[in-house]
């Protein structure tokens, strides 16, 4: 049996079909150049494509596809947010994620699973019953529940944490929060863009871009000059190397984010478990692993080194929550950078050189944000001015002192 597999795998005429083409070349002009092949600005180069037919477009990605952020996040998707327009902007995200498997022929394991953010003090209960009511207004599954309603539906929770830590009081609870196959909605993304004529070029890397009397002309490369008068930037952590080069000051600050994963269980956990105070969260991935992650580094840093003193700290407050988890040993970490924004909601839209658009400041929110900021941002260039959904969020809103202030929502401790 395993000689014949191995016949056929090396048989030429069933060889495995590529996700998508490998250009040879870079051409010397494009309608649209997008930089970062991660999710964003795959699913941008989709929906151009897609709902906009303009398919004269390069995704240029200095390494992988999926490399980024899109491959370092825990995947959590939800729309509990604060304010009514990031609400609005993740709700339409989860429901381009509900039907997105579908929609790209490709099993995203998308997977309801319900979101719970646990508040240990009265302060957090309160934010809990605020995130509610703007939920609630907009049509969104979200409520506050109390502590037996926890147990019920997490019995291993410890709602003392051991003593050790301030009790859990009641929780928000959002029964469509989900995780998704983070990788697989990049794949899926490059291929349906690839299907419809974009092309896909790694290890790429856009080393300048050229402005001529205040608009976007080309990029350089080190593979050449590309002629092109649009360019969206999707590079998450590295965003303000490229508006640098465009001369554009942004108010974005880079941290690390650490995560890590367990060995694999039976499962047990069906839930996504948030503990702001605690600064962890965790969910169980089909394979049987615990993806946990904890709040940011507390220093700027551009680098994604892994340490130890996350592991033990993060270890320590799981176990305040999770007792029985005490035997579980630790498979493997990683980092990611996340660009900050003062009031935590990100950057996007048009921008003050022509033709330069920016799809940024995803700090710890980028993942759940995937379809609708590529959605979005598709509308954006192909229109030459901002989506209503993402309107709120543009780059002048740090000049015109008109913040969409999401921190009570970020579910992780800022
Ligand atoms: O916003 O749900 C979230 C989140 C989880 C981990 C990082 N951000």
């Amino acid at each position: 049996m395993p000689y014949r597999l191995l016949r056929f795998a090396l048989q030429s005429e069933y060889s495995e079909p590529r996700m998508f083409r490998s250009p040879e070349r870079v051409q010397d002009q494009y309608d649209v150049v997008i930089i970062g092949g991660g999710g964003h600005g795959l699913a941008a180069a989709y929906y151009l494509a897609h709902e906009h037919n303009i398919t004269n477009v390069a995704v240029l990605e200095k390494g992988y596809i999926g490399g980024g952020g899109t491959g370092r996040n825990t995947a959590i998707v939800r729309s509990n947010y604060l304010t009514p327009e990031g609400t609005r902007f993740y709700q339409a995200s989860l429901e381009l994620f509900q039907d997105l498997s579908r929609q790209l022929d490709y099993n995203l394991f998308y997977s309801e699973r319900g979101h719970f953010t646990l508040a240990h003090s009265p302060a957090s209960m309160r934010t809990q019953r605020w995130r509610a009511e703007v939920n609630k207004q907009l049509g969104i599954d979200s409520e506050v529940v109390d502590t037996a309603f926890i147990q019920r539906e997490i019995p291993e929770l410890d709602i003392t944490c051991g003593g050790h830590q301030a009790p859990v009081h009641g929780a928000l609870y959002h029964p469509p929060g989900a995780v998704a196959r983070h990788d697989a909605v990049a794949w899926a993304y490059a291929r349906g863009a690839d299907q419809r004529g974009v092309e896909i070029h790694q290890q790429t890397e856009v080393t300048d871009i050229e402005v001529r009397d205040g608009k976007v002309a080309g990029v350089h490369t080190n593979k050449g000059f590309i002629k092109t008068r649009k360019v969206l930037s999707a590079v998450a952590g590295w965003t303000t190397h490229i508006t640098d080069m465009v001369g554009i000051r942004t108010p974005l600050i880079v941290h690390p984010l650490q995560a890590m994963v367990s060995e694999a269980l039976k499962p047990w956990l069906n839930h996504i478990v948030v503990s702001a105070s605690l600064h962890l969260y965790v969910s169980q991935s089909s394979r049987g692993e615990l993806i946990t992650g904890a709040s940011l580094d507390p220093y700027e840093l551009i680098s994604s080194r892994s340490t130890l003193e996350f592991v033990e700290g993060l270890g320590g407050h799981m176990l305040d929550l999770f007792p029985c988890l005490g035997d579980i040993k630790v498979l493997r970490q990683w980092a990611g950078l996340c660009d900050m924004t003062p009031d935590f909601s990100p950057v996007m839209g048009t921008t003050p050189v022509g033709g330069f658009y920016i799809d940024g400041g995803w700090g710890t929110w980028g993942f759940k944000a995937t379809p609708i900021s590529g959605n979005t941002m598709a509308w954006t260039v192909a229109q030459d001015k901002n989506h209503e959904l993402i309107e709120a969020f543009k780059l002048s809103r740090f000049t015109n002192f008109s913040l969409v202030g999401e921190k009570g929502a970020a579910s992780v401790g800022h």
